[in-house]
């Protein structure tokens, strides 16, 4: 399946005179408040948000797996649905692999690939959270975190091939997300497992090449019920100092307990200089896995406008943090449902570069929080999907890229080529 130049011309051209009619009134209305919506519209077409390989399948849950049909078989075809949600909104240009998975046994061919479809490697994810087919030993009661050495020492070496693996693809970082920790009080000797963690983190980090960084992911609860050995952002930051300067805090937004203010997380991991990626989803409950903006979109814009603040300018805030979608698909069509949380993003993002930052200084000078409020709403309440269709218009990609994809049929397309049984690797 592709998706050519002259499809996305045809949808483009369906569209034009009511996409021109909204982006005039939106150009005119940010005019009035002295923005350029150029040079926005140049922003969001910059931004890129990485595409994990295993989100481009039905995802699981505890109680069941419902088949999508057409499903990616091999880390070619992930590689090929990442082209087509590229080609449609010009903002998913990186993948982010997880070993083992998707292993790439020919680099340079898997390399090629993905040259082809315009994408480059994101951060690459080690699993210590299952076991492997031939795995000498279990991580059942843990990995980096293990009571027993030749466990932390296979987990260490895992570890350490993906960094290989990224190495050849051009990935400048390893995300690691640890599953260990105890389910029962007793179980786990808490100061023990986090020393462990921290003395099997260096190993790992002193294989680390010059221009990397090591990402570590938190979460409160699950898989374990009592305790994580890495269960919040305070852990992270603490193991990441004692790293050094290539460790950082990676934030995933449905790993915090309810009512958590993440965004504030954000602001003084970014003052500290420590934070290194970004997972996005989105959650009512818990680590629910659900669209990126379908439920909480001001929390996505508050979060934004902490990372607009805290970094240098919109190039520094891109280029510095590992962006990426960590989301599970259960009911809707996995494609369908990455466009809509890149589209999310992209307007938290934009929205949060609309807020008068000279204004909000001076009404926190004066103590105002309802002024402050008021530049927040001018902000927040601003319609930009016009100025995101314009961005992806200029770059030659669709209007409207879930109305291109059904319009091709593109999932229909996928089942007859792959066969309405196919399933992803994956969780
Ligand atoms: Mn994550």
């Amino acid at each position: 399946m592709n998706i050519t130049s002259s499809h996305i011309e045809e949808h483009n051209k369906t569209v034009k005179d009511d996409h021109q009619e909204s982006l005039d009134a939106l150009a005119h209305q940010l005019n009035k408040r002295n923005i350029d919506i150029n040079e926005l519209v140049e922003q969001a077409g910059a931004f890129q948000v990485a595409i994990p390989s295993w989100a481009l399948g039905a995802g699981g849950t505890r109680f069941g797996r419902f088949a999508m049909g057409g499903e990616p078989r091999s880390l070619e075809e992930k590689i090929e649905d990442v082209g087509l949600l590229h080609a449609l909104n010009h903002s998913s240009g990186a993948i982010s692999l997880h070993i083992p998975w998707d292993i790439p046994e020919d680099t340079a061919a898997v390399k090629e690939l993905a040259d082809k479809h315009n994408l480059v490697f994101d951060a690459v994810n080690s699993n210590t959270f299952q076991d492997q087919e031939d795995q000498e030993h279990s991580y059942k009661y843990g990995s980096l975190s293990h009571t027993k050495e030749e466990v932390r020492e296979q987990a260490i070496e895992h570890n350490i091939e993906v960094i290989k693996y990224g190495k050849a693809l051009g990935s400048k970082a390893l995300t690691v997300w640890l599953a260990d920790g105890s389910n029962f009080p007793g179980q786990q000797n808490f100061g023990k497992a986090l020393r462990n963690t921290e003395e099997s983190l260096h190993k790992i980090y002193d294989a680390l090449p010059d221009d990397w960084q090591v990402l570590i992911e938190y979460k409160p609860y699950e898989p374990n019920f009592y305790s994580m050995v890495i269960p919040d952002w305070g852990t992270s930051f603490l193991l990441a100092n004692k790293l050094g300067d290539q460790a950082k805090t990676l934030v995933d937004l449905g790993h915090h307990l309810p009512n958590t203010n993440i965004e504030q997380i954000v602001a003084i991991l970014l003052m500290e200089g420590k934070l290194g990626g970004f997972h996005f989803n989105d959650s009512k409950y818990g680590d629910d896995d659900l669209t990126a903006g379908s439920l909480k979109p001001y929390q996505l814009f508050l979060i934004f406008n902490e990372l607009i603040e805290g970094t240098d300018g919109p190039e520094e805030l891109r280029n510095q943090i590992a962006w990426m979608i960590d989301a599970s698909h259960n009911v809707k069509d996995p494609l369908e449902d990455l466009l809509q949380s890149v589209e999310a993003i992209q307007q938290a993002y934009v929205k949060a570069l609309l807020i008068d930052r000279d204004k909000l200084k001076d009404v926190r000078e004066e103590n105002d929080p309802a002024g402050a409020q008021e530049v927040l709403q001018d902000a927040f309440q601003t319609d930009v999907r016009p100025l995101l269709t314009e961005a992806r218009v200029r770059h030659q990609a669709a209007a409207d890229p879930i109305q291109l994809y059904r319009a091709l049929g593109v999932r229909k397309q996928l089942i007859e080529e792959r066969g309405a049984d196919s399933v992803a690797t994956g969780l």
